[in-house]
């Protein structure tokens, strides 16, 4: 018998199309790790509720969300590939696991006070227990890897801590799931005025998405935060610049990148050729993907199949694990 392959899971919330934060955050990682590993990869739309509730366009950012990962190279016969509500035993244990979490912790969560700070007119419960509800997205199959960018690193040092309440107290169920970049530090992109991160939802203007026509990214990368240059030789990068040679290094050659690193640390660098450089690169690699997810997100009854068959299996696995909980927790009466 072969080794048991770690179990993997990671959701993307249904709040728009995706960014180059959401891509090499995460998906590039569903894709690397969709042969070794048993993943389990979901379209979030009950977490996209906590902030945006609107029934019309639920469908259209949930077929979006699936596409948009099909069209990167995710193969929904190699992973379980689902929407969340599709399977109500999370909701189950998300009901579990409220009851080991506390107010003060989860009002302490910078995501939550940021959100607060977006929308005071609309902090409901659910924005409040959204790592619970990851927790519980997660430990549902009892995930070990989670594949997600560096926004979502505190989220997960609760799920281990829900986790271990949890085994602590009814006996051992979960194990305490880690966020996973092949060993590399986590991912942030910045957006490009330097002002946060990329986002579906905040910073459009300065967001890279999926779906932005060649021009659009031209537009955008021009436009993006800059100064008069280093002022000494090899001086320390401000953030936005940082972040700048960040994307250079996912989308651009070695050599260019490398091109623009010398020229930064010996200031001779023009950030003009630099971004010119950074959007013919940027819009090669997005162009494929745009195209492709263009075609699919409008094939409802292929993604209707997609979801039923990931459906299936996810739920497999999630009632195997829910009916551990409610006999670990003497919920069982019959
Ligand atoms: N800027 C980012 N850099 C790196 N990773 C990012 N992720 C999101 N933004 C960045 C990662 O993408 C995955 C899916 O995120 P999500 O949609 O579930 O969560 P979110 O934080 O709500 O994403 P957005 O794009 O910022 O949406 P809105 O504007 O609706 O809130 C996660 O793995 C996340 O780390």
């Amino acid at each position: 018998m072969g080794k048991e392959k770690e179990i993997v899971v990671s959701g993307i919330r249904s709040t728009g199309i995706l960014h180059l934060g959401n891509y090499f955050g995460a998906i590039r990682n569903y894709i690397r790790m969709q042969e070794e590993f048993n993943c389990y990869f979901f379209v979030a739309d009950w977490h996209s509720l906590t902030t945006h509730p609107d029934p019309k366009a639920l469908r259209g950012n949930v077929f979006r969300v699936l596409a948009e990962n099909i069209a990167s190279g995710l193969d929904p016969e190699k992973v379980i590939l689902y929407v969340q509500s599709d399977i109500p035993e999370i909701a189950e244990l998300y009901l579990m696991l409220n009851m080991m979490a506390y107010k003060g912790e989860l009002e302490k969560v910078p995501t939550f006070k940021d959100k607060v700070r977006q929308n005071p007119d609309n902090v409901n419960a659910g924005l409040l227990t959204y790592p619970v509800l990851m927790s519980a997205d997660i430990l549902i199959h009892r995930g070990l890897k989670v594949p997600v960018g560096k926004d979502q690193e505190q989220h997960l040092e609760m799920s281990r801590n829900f986790a271990q309440r949890f085994n602590n107290r009814y006996g051992y169920l979960f194990p305490e799931p880690v966020p996973f970049n092949f060993g590399d530090d986590l991912i942030r992109i910045m957006s490009l005025d330097g002002n946060g991160k990329m986002s579906k939802s905040e910073n459009q203007n300065a967001t890279i998405y999926l779906n932005d026509t060649d021009d659009a990214i031209r537009n955008k990368i021009k436009k993006a935060k800059t100064d008069s240059g280093p002022q000494a030789p090899n001086s320390e990068k401000p953030d936005y610049i940082a972040n700048l040679f960040t994307i250079m290094r996912l989308v651009s050659t070695p050599d260019t990148v490398r091109h623009f690193e010398d020229a930064f640390n010996n200031c001779s660098i023009r950030y003009g050729d630099m971004k010119k450089q950074l959007a013919e690169d940027m819009a090669a690699f997005i162009r494929p993907i745009r195209e492709k997810a263009e075609a699919i997100e409008h094939d409802a009854a292929y993604l209707n199949r997609i979801m039923r068959m990931g459906a299936e299996k996810a739920r497999e696995s999630a009632a195997a694990t829910l009916r551990e909980a409610r006999k670990l927790m003497g919920i069982n009466f019959y």
